[in-house]
């Protein structure tokens, strides 16, 4: 599952999110920080959907990022022409293929699609760009449709072909055999796009990769139509857990909280508290036994390293799950010195409040401050 690529669509996926209104200052500011943490691939919104999306294209284009620039249009001529017109590397087509979108949206048959395919493909690689097709809602299209498209588009000389799982209906085990299906009969690269309607987005890319897709879509902390695909953080998680170096080398982990943060501003959400690596709440551990591990050892009940993504690790201190070691390490953190007997007994005052009502930080270090103070006063 190593050697994966990013497509990061926060800038077209991402616009499709509910409260996404991102104007271009933003958008350029969004391209820059995305392109320093590393992706592979920008996707810009269609330079059909509006003319203020066209010219956005264009300046993002001529950015002169290392990452290159992608617009995403549907799968016509005159979509092509727009798109190669904005000076971006490569132009992602789409249409759809399902019955669903054959009958009710576009009302075009697979012979169509195969033919209109070919002819945008050909014409867009003649004019010396990246050339994507995907089919949207795959994973409700008849599977014979399907490959019939893809290996067609593979004999032309398409770059890449995408699967789409537009929905979020797909199952990782549904994941995993069309993808493996695809790769017997496609040579070139394969690119894989989840919606997240049911969780499962994540562990999607995931399968799709440990199937032999190349390419993966994200959106930074997941914005997108609907409830979004994909997160960029999400994926980095899923990832760093499987290969380290590769991750570790490829991206530059300790700028994930910062495009979050500047992403969730524009669009005036907050980061989810569980969310991976940045959820506030991501690297704290509660219980004592817990805490007493990860004290010893932080592998115990830590997947993650938190410093990879410049996070720290919290030990919680202040509740009835509370044990002493935990209390020995923030008195040591206060630079209060007790003996083992003098922890254990301020232990048992701070989860005796505790049960009785929530403790701030402040409350336990009041209690285990007052407790050396009396001890200091004793001796005297
Ligand atoms: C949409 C389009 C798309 C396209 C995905 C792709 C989807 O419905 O808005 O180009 O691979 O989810 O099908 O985002
Ligand atoms: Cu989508």
């Amino acid at each position: 599952v190593s050697n994966f690529k990013i497509i990061e669509s926060t800038l077209r996926e991402g616009e499709q999110f509910a409260n996404a209104f991102f104007d271009t200052e933003t958008k350029i500011k969004i391209a820059r920080a995305l392109d320093d943490f590393g992706v592979d691939y920008i996707e810009l919104t269609s330079p059909a959907a509006s003319e203020q999306s066209r010219k956005d294209c264009e300046a993002i284009a001529k950015l002169g990022l290392r990452a290159k620039t992608l617009t995403h249009v549907r799968c016509n001529m005159s979509d092509a022409k727009m798109a190669v017109e904005t000076g971006v590397d490569g132009v992602d087509v789409v249409i759809g293929t399902s019955s669903h979108l054959m009958e009710h949206s576009h009302g075009k048959d697979i012979t169509y699609i195969k033919n209109t395919a070919i002819e945008v493909i050909e014409y867009v690689k003649s004019c010396g760009k990246e050339i994507r097709f995907s089919s949207e809602d795959s994973f409700r299209s008849d599977l014979v449709d399907l490959l019939t498209i893809y290996s067609a588009v593979d004999k032309i000389g398409v770059d890449r072909v995408g699967i789409a799982d537009t929905v979020g209906c797909a199952t990782p085990r549904q994941v995993y055999d069309l993808v493996r299906t695809l790769r017997g009969v496609v040579s070139c690269d394969i690119e894989t796009h989840f919606h997240n309607d049911t969780g499962c987005a994540i562990a999607n890319a995931y399968c799709a990769l440990e199937a032999g897709a190349t390419h993966i879509d994200t959106s930074v902390i997941g914005i997108g139509e609907r409830n979004g695909i994909t997160p960029l953080g999400g994926l980095m998680a899923r990832m760093i857990v499987a290969d380290r170096d590769y991750v570790k080398g490829k991206y530059k982990l300790e700028k994930l909280k910062e495009i979050e943060d500047l992403v969730a501003e524009a669009v005036e959400v907050n980061v989810p508290f569980n969310n991976p690596i940045t959820g506030f709440c991501a690297f704290t551990h509660k219980a004592g036994i817990h805490a007493k591990a990860i004290l010893n050892n932080p592998s115990t009940y830590e997947i993650i390293t938190p410093s990879d993504f410049g996070m720290s690790r919290y030990v919680h201190f202040a509740s009835r799950l509370t044990g002493w070691n935990a209390i020995k390490s923030r008195a040591e953190q206060l630079d209060l010195r007790m003996t083992e007997a003098q922890i254990k007994a301020v232990t048992v005052k701070i989860k005796a409040l505790a049960d009785v009502r929530p403790l701030a930080i402040d409350d336990a270090d009041s209690i285990i401050r007052n407790f050396h103070f009396n001890l200091s006063a004793d001796k005297e």
